[in-house]
């Protein structure tokens, strides 16, 4: 069902806020992965800021929703994300990535509030969420799982072994995403190892597939709702991305994979971000 006109702006602008800090953030830390960071902006804040059932004042909750961002290099734009939630002093992501502060590049869950597990090998977040899944439905519990992986992370061979035991063992309290941005660390997913026909492959392993363009919050919601209510076999979305989304320089180059900005780079990408508001 379509959003309503102050939804759709809300979730538009919180997700354009989020894009502006993982900017400055990446310009005050020295570096980051800003082109995934972009790419998954929308379906984070959907996530965040509609579907998930969570208390920033009470990071442990007992029933809260668990997120595991298994493409946890993206961890600049997750730490934003949770800064802005109010899971911790948002002034502290001033020391992202700095020697001593909590905040690595890939998130630790034993430093920062509000993340669920440690990611940033790849291929090892989305069996971690599976056995959480598992866990909340043999205690009983209603809380979900949302996993997010990245194109290039489906590369990894562990994937497909999860990918294989979430059908299996009908982990249906569970919703993943793939943030299908086409690119992975230098270059095309197709020209680096091919995953098309994707949707296919996760259908031959027992899956749900919704495609949906990752940018479209109506679209994104939507997905989320099928995908949350499927209770014969697991739901993957896989949502057509932007790498560098929102920052025309870097959308669908794969030098922002992980890059530095100066102050000249800095303030284009917000020029840009601002002239791509709507
Ligand atoms: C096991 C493992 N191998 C290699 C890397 C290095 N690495 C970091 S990001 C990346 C590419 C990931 O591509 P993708 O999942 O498409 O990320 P996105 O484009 O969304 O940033 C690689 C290979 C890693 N983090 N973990």
């Amino acid at each position: 069902m379509a959003l309503d006109a102050a939804e759709l702006k809300r979730l538009k602008q919180k997700a354009r806020q989020i894009r502006e800090e993982i900017v400055k953030i990446t310009y005050t830390c020295g570096g980051a992965h800003i082109g995934g960071a972009l790419s998954q902006t929308d379906l984070m804040v959907a996530l965040y800021y509609k579907f998930m059932n969570i208390d920033p004042k009470k990071p442990e909750l007992a029933n809260r929703d668990r997120f595991i961002l298994s493409k946890g290099h993206g961890g600049v734009g997750h730490a934003v994300v949770l800064g802005d939630l109010g899971y911790f002093d948002k002034e502290t992501l001033k020391e992202f990535n700095k020697t001593g502060s909590p905040f690595g590049m890939h998130l630790d869950c034993l430093k920062v509030p509000g993340v669920d597990a440690s990611t940033g090998s790849l291929g090892h977040g989305f069996s971690i969420a599976i056995g959480m899944a598992i866990g909340a439905r043999l205690q009983g519990k209603k809380w979900r799982t949302y996993v997010m992986l990245g194109d290039g992370e489906l590369q990894a061979g562990p994937v497909w072994e999860s990918a294989m035991a979430a059908p299996h063992f009908k982990v249906t309290n569970m919703t993943t995403i793939v943030d299908r941005n086409m690119l992975c660390i230098d270059g095309s997913t197709e020209e680096i190892m091919a995953l098309e026909p994707l949707k296919a492959k996760w259908e031959a392993f027992g899956w749900k597939v919704i495609e949906l363009d990752g940018h479209d919050f109506n679209e994104i919601c939507d997905g989320i709702e099928l995908a949350n209510a499927s209770k014969d076999q697991p739901a993957v979305i896989i949502a057509k991305t932007v790498k560098g989304k929102g920052v025309d320089f870097m959308e669908c180059d794969k030098k922002w994979h992980y890059a530095g900005l100066d102050d000249v780079t800095m303030n284009k990408a917000l020029e840009s971000l601002k002239k791509g508001a709507k």
